[in-house]
């Protein structure tokens, strides 16, 4: 059994994101979500929503399971016994910024990352944009997998009010 980690805050899920998990679960028998609890962040969303959003969003996908790490991603590989961690890719900006944490995480445990080029259809898909998108009232529903929408402006409605 090959497991891998697909990690992010998805503060929200995009269909970026779902994207890259189809793509990593035609590869390994077994992909484990894991929304980072990231205390440099501020996220809009709490984790437990975080992670519910995403596993609404893959229900339809065999042999995919979506949790909350809190702390190292090497750690959590570790407890879930994952070979690989899989980044998805919308161009040389994230390798820039990926291959670090690449080379941090197998320096660290041996994890490998494997990179996947996303759906050059989404490549302009990031949380940030699709939340500052709400923030100024804008659609974000064809960004966005059923359900997330309406916490999204929820969340900003409650942080503005
Ligand atoms: N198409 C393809 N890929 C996409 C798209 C898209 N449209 N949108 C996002 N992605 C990819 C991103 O490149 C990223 O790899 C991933 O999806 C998650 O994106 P986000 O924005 O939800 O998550 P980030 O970038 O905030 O997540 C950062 C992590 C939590 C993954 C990162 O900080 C991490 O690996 N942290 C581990 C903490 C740790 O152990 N640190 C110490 C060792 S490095």
């Amino acid at each position: 059994m090959r497991t891998a980690v697909v990690p992010g805050t998805f503060d929200p899920v995009t269909l970026g994101h779902v994207d890259v998990v189809r793509r990593a679960a035609g590869l390994f028998d077994e992909v484990v979500v894991a929304v980072a609890v990231n205390a440099a962040k501020s996220p809009l969303l709490s984790a437990a929503e975080r992670r519910d959003l995403f596993a609404q969003a893959v229900a339809d996908l065999p042999g995919v399971r979506v949790a909350i790490a809190p702390g190292l991603l090497v750690d959590f590989c570790r407890e879930v016994g994952a070979v690989a961690v899989v980044k998805g890719l919308r161009g040389g900006a994230d390798f820039d910024a990926e291959s670090p944490m690449a080379l941090m995480n197998r320096h660290l445990t041996g994890v490998e990352t494997v990179f996947v080029i996303g759906d050059p259809a989404l490549a302009h898909v990031a949380s940030s944009m699709v939340r500052d998108v709400a923030r100024h009232g804008g659609e974000i529903e064809d960004l966005v997998p059923d359900g997330v929408a309406p916490l999204v402006r929820e969340r900003l409605a409650e942080r503005s009010g």
